[in-house]
């Protein structure tokens, strides 16, 4: 938990209660036979956990139930919470050391939550002394730039921005001189979540790059993709286009609490390879929460 908003635990109540909560009633009923395995298979598929992923997690419980003799219905549970855990692996972030500018690069189409983003992370690194600076990146609307400068004066941070319609490849390089001179230590860098075609907007993250690691050989360090948890099955594949065109190599998953098909996180997780490192989990600014795998599973089947 990093904002005093919203816990993980609260954002997975719809999820909780429409699937995985369900899965200990049916391992409570008569014998293991064909149908529960179908129903469990069923209900993980509906939660957005991915087909192939569920599959495999299924025939695994199913074995291990068969060679172990997970006798009780708690067993098989664990089992799955289990299997489940060992589908997120280990999301260590990466480490930050105390030194120099920290450059966090967020990408992610309109709507999935990217500014909110921005400002719930701003929040959370100046909780941890840090000085924060955002870069309006988004050039394409006029209105993201303003959208960020009223979250600034609310977080009392700057924003480095230019004239709708200019280079965000010019705002970046200021960004960052201007984050040094400054002394900003992290700087959060919004950009474009839609153009007059994908492919432009593939090219025009791909230039942002290109200019923040010309000045600054070791940034981004964290590349974000934003993704909108309410979104299910579409969010992967815009998963795709993005870690395609730029190095993500962290998830923010907004909406969290807005969705019961939570299971995404394990689709994200199997099928895109990136780590999910924040989740959204209301509107407010302070409601993100770092991911932590063994608390996400476990949330997912709390009373
Ligand atoms: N419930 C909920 N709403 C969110 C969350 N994050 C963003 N939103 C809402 O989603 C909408 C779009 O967010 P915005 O940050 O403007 O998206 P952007 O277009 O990607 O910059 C806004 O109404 C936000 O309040 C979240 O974690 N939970
Ligand atoms: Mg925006």
């Amino acid at each position: 938990m990093i904002g005093r908003g919203k816990n993980i635990e609260q954002s997975l109540s719809r999820t909780r209660r429409s699937f995985f909560g369900r899965i200990g009633g049916l391992f409570s009923q008569t014998d293991l036979d064909e149908r529960v395995w179908e129903e469990l298979e069923e209900l993980l598929i509906q939660a957005d956990v991915g087909v192939t992923t569920t599959v495999d997690l299924v025939q695994a419980v199913r074995d291990e139930s068969g060679a172990q003799g997970l006798r009780t219905p708690s067993h098989v549970v664990e089992a799955v919470q289990q299997r489940l855990l060992a589908v997120l692996g280990n999301a260590s972030s990466p480490g930050r050391s105390q030194e120099g500018l920290w450059v966090i690069l967020v990408v992610g189409v309109n709507g999935s939550g990217k500014t909110t983003g921005i400002a719930k992370l701003a929040k959370y690194h100046q909780r941890h002394g840090r000085r924060v600076l955002l870069a309006a990146g988004d050039t394409f609307r006029a209105a993201a730039a303003d959208q960020l400068k009223v979250w600034a004066r609310m977080l009392g941070t700057d924003v480095v921005a230019h004239q709708p319609g200019s280079d965000p490849g010019a705002v970046v390089y200021d960004a960052i001189k201007a984050s040094q001179a400054r002394d900003a230590d992290t700087l959060i860098v919004d950009t474009a979540g839609r153009l007059h075609t994908q492919y432009n907007l593939m090219q025009e993250l791909r230039k942002i790059h290109r200019v923040i690691k010309k000045q600054m050989a070791d940034a981004p360090q964290e590349t974000l993709l934003v993704l909108d948890a309410t979104t299910g099955q579409n969010a992967l594949s815009q998963a795709r286009y993005f870690k395609d065109a730029v190095d993500v190599n962290g998830v923010f998953l907004a909406k969290l609490d807005g969705t019961a098909k939570g299971g995404i996180v394990f689709a994200i997780a199997s099928e895109l390879g990136i780590p999910i490192r924040y989740v959204g989990t209301g509107e407010d600014v302070d409601d993100v929460a770092e991911f932590d795998p063994e608390r996400f599973v476990a949330g997912l089947f709390a009373e």
